[in-house]
């Protein structure tokens, strides 16, 4: 490219650090790279944003390609309900890629942890039921999008369901995804092999477990299922002891068993294509003698110790997500038309505080040790939920990236 051209282009391109301000700002921090909390510096807006940054790591010539993934994929989409992608800034001298996104106050791992605590007080406060349902249909909204433009989440968790504080968009949920899972695109891949890390595996739907080779929306269906649940219970419902991960398989007795002992055995005449998973044969020489141990276990018992009836609605809805056969689960556009949501009151609404006074608090800032060694950070920032390991890293040339997302931006 012509020299004077590119310097020209180099004075003219804005920089993150002349629009926003986010010094000591810093919100989250993962394999990923970091999240800083930002405000507009010429004040033409007063909303907060969040900036991601991706580093190249400290070796020269490296480069996630995940940053190239992020940015094609988000900046395709746009739906109320899922992460809105604002901006990327590239900073060439230091080879970074800032992606500005929506800043969301809450999420649904700090929600639930919230409402779980005040159960061990005098006057427990559940969710509120109307928040429940008003939050199951914007997830649902949100997913719906995504899988009619054929995009699998693939880790739906509560730590990925982010919620509007305070402004515009209160109350509104944002599907995002603070990418560990992503990094895997097959669930075959084994999330060993790096350091030893600890990964839950209750969000899982069985067939996974099973060794099915493929993501499909019913995976991501399941999820949703496992987090209305714990919505309505404030308790993850397959709630199992986490592994650290040296196995390369998919297979996870105890949270097989897990599943089982809320679920009841799935008998073969409710799943017909049980037989033809990876792992059938490893299920039966484990399980096979034992199954009749789980016959008193129903998804209906489990909810009823948890004071959920299952003469309701929310009952008769869950029961059609956490369907253990996945082509017999219910679809995200049948879901959003479900009775628990069209005819039985409240109906949901587009702030899931429904004008009430969020109790929850707000995000904490990090300290920002600017150290480059954040990889054996990463597994001690929530000692409760998943930890994956950090991303593969692809040789690239930084320019060619920087290149690649030119040409689309
Ligand atoms: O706000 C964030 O973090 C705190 C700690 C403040 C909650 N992080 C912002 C993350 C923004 N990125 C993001 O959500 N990415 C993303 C969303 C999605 C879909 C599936 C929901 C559309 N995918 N991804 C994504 C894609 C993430 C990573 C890669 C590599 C690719």
């Amino acid at each position: 490219m012509d020299i004077n051209f590119k310097e020209s282009l180099a004075r003219r391109r804005e920089k993150v650090e002349d629009l926003f301000e986010y010094e000591g700002m810093k919100i989250g921090r993962g394999t990923y790279g970091h999240v800083y909390k930002a405000r507009r510096k010429d004040g033409s807006d007063n909303k907060d944003y969040a900036l991601k940054l991706i580093e190249g790591t400290g070796y020269s010539q490296s480069f996630s390609l995940s940053a190239c993934r992020e940015v094609a994929l988000l900046r395709e989409l746009r739906h109320p309900n899922v992460i809105h992608l604002h901006r990327v800034f590239l900073s060439h001298v230091d080879r970074k890629v800032w992606l500005l996104v929506d800043y969301a106050e809450h999420d649904l791992w700090h929600i639930i942890k919230y409402h779980r605590a005040t159960r061990a007080s005098k006057k427990p406060h559940p969710t509120p039921t109307n928040m429940v349902k008003s939050l199951l249909y914007q997830i649902l909204d949100g997913i719906h999008y995504l899988h009619a433009n054929w995009v699998l989440h693939r880790d739906l968790k509560p730590a990925n369901i982010l919620v509007m504080g305070e402004g515009s968009e209160r109350g509104r949920v944002k599907i995002a995804d603070m990418g560990f899972a992503r990094l895997f695109n097959s669930p075959l891949k084994p999330l060993a092999t790096l350091d030893p890390v600890v990964v839950t595996f209750w969000y899982r739907a069985p067939e996974l477990l099973l060794g099915a080779m493929h993501y499909t929306k019913a995976i991501d269906i399941w999820a949703i299922g496992c987090i209305f649940a714990e919505l309505l219970t404030s308790e993850p419902i397959f709630h199992c002891r986490q592994e650290d991960v040296e196995s390369n398989t998919p297979y996870h007795r105890e949270q097989l068993d897990r599943i089982f002992t809320v679920m009841g055995f799935p008998q073969e005449k409710d799943w017909k294509g049980i037989k033809m998973l990876p792992e059938y044969n490893t299920l039966i020489s484990q399980f096979g003698n034992q199954k009749h141990s789980y016959s008193n276990y129903s998804l209906a018992w489990y909810m009823e110790k948890h004071k959920v009836k299952s003469d309701s609605a929310a009952f008769r809805l869950l029961q059609k997500f956490l369907t253990m056969d996945p082509t017999k689960r219910i679809t995200s556009k049948d879901a959003l038309q479900d009775d628990y949501f069209i005819k039985e009151h409240p109906r949901p609404s587009a702030d899931v505080f429904n004008g009430e006074p969020i109790p929850y608090p707000k995000r904490e800032c990090i300290a920002d040790e600017d150290n480059k060694d954040d990889k054996n950070d990463a597994g001690k920032e929530k000692n409760d939920q998943a930890k994956e390991p950090s991303g593969k890293r692809v040789k690239l040339s930084t320019n060619n990236v920087h290149q690649a997302l030119h040409q689309r931006l």
